[in-house]
């Protein structure tokens, strides 16, 4: 009987959930070490193929022979995530093998270099699952703004405070149409593996969006990571919900009205907030702009928590 791609690429048993080997060089409380392990533990045993472009996660692959990931990884430009992925799925399909294919970028990559090739990927539905890890910085080249930074974020290239908001690039993944788009925290365990999962299970093209701590361009304590991303769920700053079909809308977490102490808990852990170019109530105000808009859509067209 002949072997199939998907067979000869399958990992051993009980080997394929540590996707992210130890002994990496992620620094301690980087959010995309957690995201990598539980990227493994929610595919079960299918080894993906990872596109990953310039960023933090190619340099956690490491140098030629040896690389932290246990699993066949093609590092891409910047530019070109999403295409390289259309390629590998494209040979793929040829062989009528199924591998996850995967896209690990920054927000670099994702909301600003490689922004045309994701929508191209998007509105083609090619069936990829792309997943950004949102550090809101350009993290490895010593913490530059991208348009993921928040508004009052002190970084090399804003130095008095980034002016303007962040981007909304669930907006923009979700005008696509695409089946599904998500965001994950990483101090969301089951409803991080759940996404994770319901992104592989659905045909064609999906999104992921988590949001991932890191201590050296947050310049907060590496212990503190989780708590974090925890209270910018709860403050109502990282909303958690989903997307099917660019129309169906689900929350998974519902914060309480947000308040300047519950944002300033969030913020005044972290050095890369200049107090000076934060106004709070402002802050305050696009958070509950963001949520009517939510409650509205999740309102009208709203999906039930058994219904996909
Ligand atoms: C076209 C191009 N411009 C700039 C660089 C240099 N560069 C490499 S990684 C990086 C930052 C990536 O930021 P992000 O995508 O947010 O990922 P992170 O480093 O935060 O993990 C930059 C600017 C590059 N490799 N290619
Ligand atoms: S710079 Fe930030 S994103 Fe990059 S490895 Fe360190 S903690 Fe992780």
């Amino acid at each position: 009987m002949s072997t199939t791609a998907a067979e000869t690429t399958a990992c051993a048993p009980g080997q394929c959930e540590h996707l992210l080997r130890a002994g990496n060089t992620n620094c301690a409380g980087c959010g995309m070490s957690v995201g990598l392990q539980w990227l493994g533990e929610a595919l079960n045993e299918e080894q993906p193929l990872v596109v990953i472009p310039a960023c933090c996660g190619i340099v956690t692959a490491g140098a030629f022979p040896t690389t932290a990931y246990n699993a066949p990884v093609a590092a891409s430009t910047f530019a070109s995530a999403a295409a390289v992925a259309t390629g590998l799925r494209a040979v793929a399909r040829l062989n009528r093998d199924r591998t996850p294919v995967i896209c690990w970028a920054g927000d670099g990559g994702t909301y600003d270099i490689g922004l045309a090739t994701l929508s191209a990927a998007a509105e083609r539905n090619e069936d990829i699952v792309y997943i950004c890890y949102d550090n809101e910085i350009y993290g490895n080249t010593g913490g530059q703004r991208s348009s993921a930074t928040p508004e009052g974020v002190f970084t090399t290239t804003s130095p008095g405070g980034k002016s303007g908001r962040k981007k909304d690039i669930m907006g923009i993944m979700v005008a696509h149409g695409i089946p599904y788009a998500a965001t994950l925290s990483i101090a969301h365990r089951e409803d991080f593996l759940r996404k994770m999962r319901t992104a592989r299970q659905i045909p064609g093209f999906s999104f992921l969006l988590i949001h991932s701590p890191c201590p050296t361009g947050w310049k907060s304590e590496p212990d503190e990571s989780i708590d974090l991303v925890r209270y910018a769920v709860s403050c109502g700053l990282f909303p958690l919900y989903e997307v099917f079909h660019g129309e169906r809308y689900r929350i998974n977490e519902r914060p309480d009205p947000p308040t300047i102490e519950a944002i300033n808990e969030y913020m005044s852990r972290q050095r890369r907030y200049t107090s000076a170019a934060v106004d709070m109530e402002h802050v305050k105000r696009e958070i509950e702009r963001r949520w009517r808009f939510l409650g509205a859509m999740a309102a009208e067209f709203g999906v039930a928590e058994d219904e996909d």
